[in-house]
């Protein structure tokens, strides 16, 4: 960005063409997800992101998987045509395996024990491998909720207090193995489907339900087309920042410093905002007629648990990574 500062000392005395150049010459930083621009994430990275970084780059956000289509955002920055996503352990887990672990049922405990882990060195190699594998750089964690399951039916038609009363509804989850292995998992007839269809889906009753949690289900509207919510908090979920190294090797250290500031500080301002609405909502959606209520948490952890034993999925996790994880839960 020396040289983009030399153009534009010219360009002050230029017109034409050169003049256009300068005003191309600062980095656009195309964000793509499929979550709405008032979802918490959005909100942050587009309050605290964007203003952070505005004096070397342009934040450019595009929501509701109307630049990319949810789940292709990886490919999307490896080949250059996106800078910036929040994507999910679940879709890193498509090209490394071991990122399965955290999208694992009952793993993570609170938002809190996200960063803990987040941190950790741990979580190096991790980093590493998708950084030399994908050439994406994943700058922070951002915490999406715990997810819920939640329902057309009204309770006195499915109540759904452990996994086998789940037993042939078919619940919408997002479309990777992980994701449908935990809908699997939870005793669902689990059918993948691209977020922004979940909405028509309930509505028309070609699914009987979806999972997400609560902020989710209020800021998508999900509880217009649903009847009731169990509270299983089967996946205490997230999502990373993730940041073109492409374009993160062009910054210099400085500029590096302040995007890698912005991301956590985006994070954390997300994570309050979500925090607080997971709090408020549940008397939000009872408001709005839905039953909320707790299932046997134990009988959901238990059955999903022993699922994972022994799966595809917990071979491909680094030995003794479980067991660093546990020891972060606060
Ligand atoms: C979803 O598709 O259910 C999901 O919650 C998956 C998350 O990883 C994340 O991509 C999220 O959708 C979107 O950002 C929309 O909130």
């Amino acid at each position: 960005f020396l040289m983009a500062s030399a153009i534009a000392m010219t360009a002050i005395t230029a017109s034409g063409p050169l003049a256009t150049v300068v005003a191309q010459d600062k980095p656009v930083i195309r964000m793509s997800t499929p979550a709405s621009e008032t979802d918490q994430r959005s909100v942050a990275l587009a309050t605290v992101f964007g203003p952070a970084i505005g004096e070397f780059a342009t934040y450019q956000p595009h929501y509701n998987a109307s630049l990319v289509p949810q789940g292709s955002e990886l490919e999307a920055i490896a080949s250059g045509d996106l800078e910036m996503s929040i994507t999910s352990a679940q879709e890193l887990a498509n090209f490394l395996p071991e990122f399965s672990i955290f999208a694992t049922g009952y793993v993570h405990r609170s938002a809190q024990h996200q960063v803990n882990v987040f941190k950790d060195p741990l979580m190096d190699p991790f980093k590493e491998k998708v950084e030399s594998e994908l050439g994406v750089k994943l700058l922070a964690v951002m915490y999406l909720g715990k997810r819920h399951v939640n329902l057309r039916f009204p309770r006195s038609e499915k109540n759904v207090m452990a996994p086998a009363d789940l037993a042939g509804v078919n619940l919408r989850m997002p479309g990777s193995d992980a994701w449908q292995f935990l809908g699997r998992a939870l005793g669902a007839n689990p059918t993948p489907m691209a977020f922004t269809e979940i909405y028509t889906a309930l509505q028309t009753g070609s699914v009987d339900g979806q999972d997400n949690p609560l902020p989710t289900v209020v800021d998508a509207k999900f509880y217009e087309v649903t009847k009731q919510v169990s509270l299983t908090a089967h996946l205490v979920d997230l999502n990373y920042v993730a940041f073109s190294k492409a374009v993160w090797d062009k910054l210099t250290p400085e500029q590096q410093a302040t995007v890698q500031k912005a991301a956590e500080d985006a994070a954390q301002s997300g994570r309050e905002g979500q925090l607080k609405k997971e709090d408020e909502l549940v008397a939000f959606l009872k408001e709005q007629g839905l039953e909320v209520y707790e299932p046997d948490l134990n009988a959901f952890r238990t059955h999903v648990q022993a699922q994972y034993v022994g799966s595809e999925f917990a071979k491909a996790w680094p030995e003794g990574v479980l067991d660093k994880i546990n020891a972060l839960a606060d």
